[in-house]
């Protein structure tokens, strides 16, 4: 079983997240999200809408998802890729390069990101449309 990991705060769900982890399943048999808990967003300086809890549940429940993890800190990755015998590593291409030293645990395949789409977009258009 080829097994595939990425990692993301995930917050209010938008095709962007759904287009990429559709790709990344499809690199292989299972995948598995390492969901950033609040406290690492807290490092990552994000304020996500949802608590982890309710972005877990959510995850949990898309068809491309096999297993969801916690991301407590930046240095994990190398542990996660061992411990769960993890052969592709997948990150969208914002964070290309960033993870490159992983290609001496795994394969590491940075894709596009879908353009446009953000949550930081999705925020600030609830915001309008309340303030209207
Ligand atoms: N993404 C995408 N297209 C978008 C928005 C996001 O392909 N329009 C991808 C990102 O590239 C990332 C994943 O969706 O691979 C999750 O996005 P975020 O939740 O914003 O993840 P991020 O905060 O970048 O966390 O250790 C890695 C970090 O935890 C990554």
């Amino acid at each position: 079983m080829k097994k595939v990991i990425t990692y993301g705060t995930y917050d209010l769900l938008h095709e962007g997240h759904i287009n990429l982890l559709k790709r990344a399943k499809a690199l292989g048999d299972y995948l598995i999200v390492g969901l950033s808990t609040d406290e690492f967003n807290v490092l990552k300086h994000k304020e996500p809408f949802l608590p982890y809890k309710q972005r877990k549940i959510v995850l949990n429940a898309i068809k491309y998802v096999d297993e969801v993890i916690s991301e407590e800190n930046w240095e994990q990755k190398v542990l996660d890729i061992k411990k769960h015998n993890v052969d592709v590593f997948v990150m969208g291409n914002d964070w290309e390069g960033k993870f490159n030293e992983l290609k001496n645990y795994c394969e590491v395949v940075y894709l596009q990101r879908t353009p446009i789409v953000s949550t930081t977009g999705l925020k600030r258009n609830i915001i309008d449309k309340i303030e209207k």
